[in-house]
Formats: structure tokens, C-alpha cells, sequence
């Protein structure tokens, strides 16, 4: 049987993932193919909620504590998304580890201390990087709620999604997503049918091994 994809959005805070991720799936269950949603955090779990208090700012952890944190949150979920893709149904996930390295390396954290966790985890098959400027984002709706939201913060996280770009050049596509919502989707959903197509007979692999 052909396996499924794994295909991750990531990108600075407000790029539109989790708009375009939503109207991605749902495209594709309307045309009835095999397809999953998910996201990190993925806050429902006991794990996932202690992110949540996290984000949020009502309790605080250290640094390397909240990194291990986002990475359980994802071991939690690796065996269900492998179990998906194995059974022939692609998975459209909302950040991944690239969220999780970036972020905690814009602290500071050694960026190979911070894939450490996370490697092992299945590989995806395309990373799409949806990229907006600093103006773009703060324009728009929800900018500033939670922890991380300040602009210099997100100035270093894009700098590290340049980093990662670049040594993940063969799955990564970088998308200006300064577009409207309408005009973006079909360029994405270009991108995600044809991943879906081309990795059906490859083995999946393992992030950063
Ligand atoms: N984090 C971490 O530190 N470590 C990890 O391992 C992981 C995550 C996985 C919460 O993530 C935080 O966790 C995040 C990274 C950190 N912190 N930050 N920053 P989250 O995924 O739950 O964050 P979120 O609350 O969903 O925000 P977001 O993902 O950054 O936003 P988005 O999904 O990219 O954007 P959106 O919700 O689709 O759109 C935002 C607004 O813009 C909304 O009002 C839309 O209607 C509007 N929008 C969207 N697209 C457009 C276009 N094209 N034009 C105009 N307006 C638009
Ligand atoms: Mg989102």
C-alpha cells in the first residue's frame, strides 16, 4: 500500500499556518482523500496543558524544562502519526520541531542540545514555511496574547528558520505568505498533492539521525 506524507507548516507567529492548514485538510476531505490534521502543542494531553499554563504565563518552568516539555508533547503523538502514514493517510501537522528548536535556541540554548529530543521522531516528507515580515504579523488579528509574541523575539526565531532552511533544503519550501487567504491556498496545496505523490513509495525516515 502507498504510504502517506507527513507535511509540516511552520514560520513566524501570524504567518496564517493554522488558516491555511484548515482550509488544506479540508479541501482534501471534501475531494475524499486519506487525510489527518494535527498540531503542537497539542494541548488536550496532561503534558499539553501544562504548555498551555506555560504559554499563557500562568506558571513558570525553565527554559530546558518547557523545551523537553514541547518535545514529550510530540513522542506522545509520533507513534499515532506513524501508524497514519503507514496506513496510507497523509499528515498535515501545524509546527513541529522546527517551532521547537527555533524557539528555544531564540533563547539562546545551543541549537544541537535543542534537536536532541526530538530526534528519532519521524521525518517529514515537506516542511512549508509560511513567511510574513514583522509589519505583516503585528498587523495582524491576536499578535501579542501569549509569551512569545514580541517582536524581537520573533526577529530571532525567523533567523534560526534561516538556519534550518538551510540545512533541510532538500524537504523545505519557503512560501511569501503576505498574499491574501484565498490566493495562497492553491499554491500550497500545489506543493502538498505533489509531496503526497512523490513519497508514496519511499521509506520514512528518522528527524535527525
Ligand atoms: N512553540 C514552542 O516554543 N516550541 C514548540 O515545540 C512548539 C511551539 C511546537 C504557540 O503555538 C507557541 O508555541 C508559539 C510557538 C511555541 N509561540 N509563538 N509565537 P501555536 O501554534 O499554538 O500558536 P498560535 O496561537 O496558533 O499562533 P500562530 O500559529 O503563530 O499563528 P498562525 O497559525 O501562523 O496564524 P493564523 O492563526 O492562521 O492567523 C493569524 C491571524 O491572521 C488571524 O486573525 C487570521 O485571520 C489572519 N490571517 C491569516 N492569514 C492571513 C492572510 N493571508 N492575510 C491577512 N490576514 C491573515
Ligand atoms: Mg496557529
Amino acid at each position: 500500500m502507498a504510504r502517506g506524507a507527513l507535511i509540516i507548516f511552520e514560520g513566524v507567529d501570524r504567518s496564517g499556518k493554522s488558516t491555511q492548514i484548515k482550509r488544506i485538510f479540508n479541501q482534501m476531505v471534501n475531494k475524499g482523500e486519506n487525510v489527518h490534521l494535527t498540531r503542537f502543542p497539542e494541548r488536550t494531553s496532561e503534558i499539553g496543558q501544562t504548555i498551555n499554563g506555560y504559554l499563557k504565563s500562568s506558571n513558570d518552568l525553565s527554559d530546558q524544562a518547557i523545551h523537553l516539555l514541547f518535545s514529550a508533547n510530540r513522542w506522545e503523538h509520533a507513534q499515532s502519526i506513524l501508524n497514519y502514514m503507514n496506513n496510507g493517510t497523509s499528515v498535515l501537522v501545524d509546527r513541529y520541531a522546527f517551532s521547537g528548536v527555533a524557539f528555544t535556541a531564540a533563547k539562546g540554548l545551543d541549537l544541537e542540545w535543542c534537536k536532541n529530543p526530538d530526534r528519532g521522531l519521524p521525518k517529514p516528507d515537506l516542511v512549508l514555511q509560511l513567511d510574513v515580515d514583522e509589519e505583516t504579523a503585528k498587523k495582524r488579528g491576536g499578535f501579542g496574547e501569549e509569551r512569545y509574541e514580541k517582536v524581537e523575539f520573533q526577529r530571532q526565531v525567523r533567523k534560526l528558520y534561516s538556519q534550518l532552511r538551510e540545512e533541510h533544503s532538500d524537504i523545505w519550501k519557503i512560501i511569501d505568505a503576505s498574499a491574501s487567504v484565498d490566493e495562497l491556498t492553491p499554491a500550497l496545496q500545489n506543493h502538498v498533492d505533489e509531496t503526497i505523490k512523490s513519497c508514496q513509495n519511499k521509506d520514512i525516515e528518522k528527524l535527525w539521525i
